[in-house]
């Protein structure tokens, strides 16, 4: 596709509760919208970082930096680019695979468009819908998060996934599995635990969840190992997995046995891909994750978690579990438990021009 230039903007989208994981609240969704340029018209992606580099290491605006001063200037000057180039030609460029991400998505989008091809289809999608799961932030207290999963399960989520943290873990798990049965349940500690903590993280093994997301630290590949040998509970990480190499390693310590993918952080849905393979030929179960997409992220991980390895939902919630009102027209809505995989070309969804705008606080536009 030949590229004439990219806009970038910084959006506030307030969410409908705040969202509050081991890591910190938020009211309010600051998300990088990035539009490709083309002679044939325009892609769109979304850089998936938070404001303040306390889930990654990537923040708004070190990504709104970065893509400005390097990976938008190297897409540029290549100006005729393939989707599938994209990662190559950033490669140079250490990390920063969220911006990468974003970046590639809207290269793909507007590559796809002109094709008139779906990405769901580009991908390698197998399903039209796909199950649909949702994070549940850390409530006030147990009863609140009895209620709060209580309006999920009504709606028809079919997985519920809650925050836990040191102090906020046993109890609250006890309080849901009681409430609601043999529902599938799992947890997520967003890195809040040691390995001294064993004893702990242990005592969840009575509630027979799926899973337990990420509870030592990003770099604490081997402690994982560790921890998975005592305990029943699988162990899923999440901010370990940043690349599909960093995947086939934690498999082979047997850090993991179970992953969540999230294209938006891991460099892209083409990197996400290369992971659902490698965990696929190993047998080895995937599930969607998320970053509170826009419709954008949204839609593509819909597309994403169509593909035959995704055994468990995923967390692709509907966009009215996060926001009154989204920047695409058609947001994705639950039905039956399930998001449906979009069928237009590209990411097929349109912007909504009025939403976009409203929730823009910084624009830029780059030209060759
Ligand atoms: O750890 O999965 C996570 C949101 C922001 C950062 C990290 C995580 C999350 C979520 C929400 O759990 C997933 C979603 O529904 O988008
Ligand atoms: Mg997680």
């Amino acid at each position: 596709i030949a590229l004439e230039g990219f806009e970038l903007r910084v959006l506030h989208i307030p969410l409908v509760a705040p969202f509050t994981t081991s890591f910190g609240t938020e009211s309010v969704r600051e998300v990088i919208v990035v539009r490709a340029l083309t002679g044939d018209g325009d892609g769109w992606g979304e850089i998936v970082t938070q404001h303040a580099p306390l889930y990654s290491s990537e923040y708004t605006h070190g990504a709104w930096d970065v893509a400005q001063r390097f990976l938008i200037p190297a897409l540029l000057d290549a100006h005729t680019v393939a989707p599938e180039q994209v990662a190559g030609i950033l490669d140079p460029f250490i990390g920063h695979r969220m911006a990468k991400a974003g970046v590639e998505l809207a290269v793909l989008d507007a590559a796809l468009r002109t094709e008139g091809r779906p990405l769901g289809e580009y991908l390698g999608a197998v399903r039209d819908r796909v199950p649909s799961g949702v994070s549940v932030g850390i409530q006030h207290d147990a009863a609140t998060l009895v209620d709060t999963v209580r309006g999920y399960l009504d709606e028809g989520y079919v997985r519920i996934k809650i925050k836990i943290k040191p102090g906020r873990d046993v109890a609250e798990t006890a309080a849901v599995r009681d409430e609601f049965g043999a529902i599938p349940l799992q947890v997520d500690a967003n890195s809040a635990y040691t390995l001294a903590d064993v004893d702990t993280l242990a005592e969840l093994d009575r509630f027979d969840l799926l899973l337990i997301e990420q509870p030592l630290a990003e770099d604490d590949i081997v402690d994982h190992a560790t921890l998975a040998r005592r305990l029943r509970t699988p162990i899923c990480l999440d901010e370990s997995i940043t690349s599909a190499k960093a995947a086939g390693d934690a498999l082979a310590l047997e850090a993991t046995s179970v992953i969540n993918i999230k294209a938006g952080r891991i460099g892209g849905y083409l990197e996400a891909v290369r992971i659902h393979d490698l965990c696929r030929d190993a047998g080895v179960p995937v599930w969607c994750g998320g970053m509170l997409e826009t419709g954008i992220g949204r839609a593509a991980n819909a597309a994403l978690a169509a593909l035959p390895g995704f055994t468990l939902p995923g967390d692709v919630s509907a966009s009215s579990r996060f926001y009154a009102r989204d920047i695409v027209t058609e947001p994705a809505v639950l039905e039956d438990g399930h998001i449906a995989v979009p069928t237009g070309p590209g990411l097929g969804i349109q912007i909504d021009p009025a939403a976009l705008d409203e929730f823009t606080v910084d624009r830029v536009e780059l030209r060759r």
